[in-house]
């Protein structure tokens, strides 16, 4: 056992038994012409965390631990998606409409995959998932079982939907889980906070928060 400073206490994790989990760090969230402008955000509010997460993930690899990336995204006939998903957001471009990088949040489409600075490497766990908590509808929770990965770093966007849905269905399903404050965001800012502050409140009622240097600090001393 070891510990990180964080909050609202110390986190105590198992090196053998830990993963850095990156949510949702796609084209379609993070890219001009993607799901997330199309639904009129400021993409400039999440661009912060991505050079955080390439080095989060850099840290994880050189210290031979796992890295596991989801992506939101549906199948191409669509039959993944509810229809109160569909009817959401923007009337006039919806999830599955043609947008500049192909269909919008569409698996296997240009503004699906990664960013290129968030690419998993080929060995690595890609989740794709068609709802906000990253258990609903994948393999999850059956590949951290038997991988024995009871402890998840969570990053990724946007902080407040996909991160903050998974880090609590997590909870739930019994994993330590420690929401890196600088390795998320989300398209507003007091949302972001006010995340930050829900889930260690009430006595780490979710779970643990701690800036990216203090586990970048952590892996260099593995
Ligand atoms: N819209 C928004 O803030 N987020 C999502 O739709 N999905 C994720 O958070 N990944």
């Amino acid at each position: 056992m070891t510990a990180i400073d964080a909050k609202p206490f110390p986190y105590h994790f198992d090196i053998d038994h830990i993963a850095l989990v990156c949510i949702d760090m796609q084209r379609d969230f993070c890219l001009p012409g993607g799901f997330a402008e199309s639904l009129g955000n400021n993409l400039s509010n999440i661009q912060p965390c991505i050079p955080v997460i390439a080095k989060l993930q850099e840290g994880f690899r050189k210290a031979g631990l796992p890295v596991i990336h989801t992506k939101e995204c549906h199948k191409p006939d669509l039959s993944d998606l509810p229809t109160a998903k569909r009817n959401r957001g923007n009337p006039k471009i919806k999830i599955g409409d043609p947008g500049p990088m192909g269909r919008i949040l569409i698996d296997g489409e240009e503004g699906s995959d990664f960013i290129p600075d968030c690419q998993p490497l080929e060995h690595e766990l890609v989740v794709a998932k068609p709802g906000k908590d990253t258990f609903y509808g994948t393999n999850f929770h059956e590949y951290l079982m038997r991988r024995n990965i009871t402890n998840l770093i969570i990053t990724g966007v946007t902080t407040e939907v996909c991160v903050q849905t998974t880090m609590r269905c997590a909870n739930d399903r019994g994993y330590d889980c420690l929401l890196v404050e600088d390795g998320t965001d989300s398209f507003f800012p007091e949302f972001k906070e006010a995340t930050l502050k829900s889930v260690v409140a009430q006595g780490g009622i979710v779970g643990w928060t701690c800036s990216s240097d203090k586990i970048l600090d952590h892996l260099a001393t593995l």
